[in-house]
């Protein structure tokens, strides 16, 4: 059995990583936990293990099989360092998504692409896991010729402090007091902000950036034409994005439909008669893509609209990374 290392243990994204490893009966030997001096000292009692979260030091990964980082700086710091202790790092930042020599995976879509890392797999951004999933049984079908994409990020995508925001935010309101706005650029409480990270070439996000390079990283298909638009909007967990999808073939919203319902990952609930479609409530702590609105672009030779939610803690982060392992174990 391996043993295993995470990084960033005490984050949300840390936290999910210990759930679905028991729920995937993931089989671990050694666990470590391991996060910044901040956090370290910190007791969590994990399969009957009680173990103390330690300080992420470069000599912390010697005799480690896998180390999962949930994110954030210490990628840039450590990551290295976890590989040349001996271990296959997947890693959830942004540091590495876009290096050539880093295999950027999502299982349903492109798993063959563990087979050529060199120590580092790369985890892709929340939002682009969710849309995906989605898009890949799409390109299978009738090829894609373009996507638009309007996402409605949920706080957690900045982690346990986006949800304690908005939450302070919700309290403060129903008190009559200020509001104050630590991670996100304004109230996020009864507001929505249409800018997630920084500002980069073209006055497009970071984050839309990310949408469209690691996309076509995944697809192999550099030349796929990807525009977004992404927003924060005040729910708490479970990304949603409206897409269109402009494709090659011309297929219809059935066989479109009956695509989507076969493929890995997906759920497909889509029942305008009974008032049924995807919302980030229903998908909180589940591993599906749940996806709706399926109805056709009259605007263009061939096209679909469609909708779709996904727990990105889950799907979008931590269980994707555990399905890249339980990849390396097969
Ligand atoms: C958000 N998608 O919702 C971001 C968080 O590159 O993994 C994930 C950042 C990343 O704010």
């Amino acid at each position: 059995m391996p043993n295993v290392v995470i990084v960033g243990a005490t984050g949300a994204v840390g936290q999910e990583f210990l759930k679905i490893l028991t729920e995937r009966r993931f089989p671990v030997d050694e666990l470590r936990l391991l996060a910044t001096k901040r956090s370290a000292g910190k007791r969590i009692s994990w399969q009957g293990r009680e173990m103390t979260v330690e300080e992420a030091t470069h000599d912390s990964f010697k005799g480690m099989d896998i180390a999962l980082f949930a994110g954030g700086s210490s990628s840039t710091e450590f990551a290295r360092s976890a590989v040349a202790g001996g271990a296959t790092v997947i890693d959830n930042s942004s540091a590495f998504r876009l290096d050539p020599d880093v295999p950027l995976v999502v299982p349903e879509v492109n798993p063959e692409d563990i087979r050529w890392h060199k120590g580092i797999i790369a985890n892709p951004n929340c939002s682009t896991i969710l849309m995906v999933v989605a898009l890949k049984p799409i390109y299978d079908l009738a090829g894609i010729r373009r996507v638009v994409v309007s996402t409605y990020q949920a706080v957690s995508g900045a982690g346990r402090e986006g949800i304690e925001e908005l939450e302070n935010q919700l309290k403060a309101w129903a008190e009559g007091a200020d509001s104050v706005s630590r991670v996100f650029p304004y109230q996020i409480a009864f507001n929505l902000i249409p800018r997630i990270d920084v500002f980069q070439e073209g006055d497009y996000t970071k984050e839309e950036w990310k949408m469209v390079k690691e996309t076509q990283k995944i697809f192999h298909a550099p030349g796929m034409r990807v525009t977004a638009t992404t927003v924060r909007v005040p729910v708490l967990r479970s990304h949603s994005e409206a897409l269109n999808v402009e494709t090659e073939k011309k297929v219809s919203v059935a066989e479109v439909r009956a695509a989507l319902s076969k493929a890995p990952g997906i759920v497909v609930v889509d029942d305008p008669g009974r008032d049924r479609y995807p919302m980030p409530l229903d998908c909180a702590d589940t591993d599906q893509v749940s996806v709706g609105r399926i109805r056709e672009d009259f605007t263009v030779e061939a096209g679909f609209n469609l909708w779709l939610a996904g727990d990105q803690i889950r799907k979008g982060a931590a269980t994707n990374a555990v399905q890249i392992a339980e990849l390396l174990l097969k």
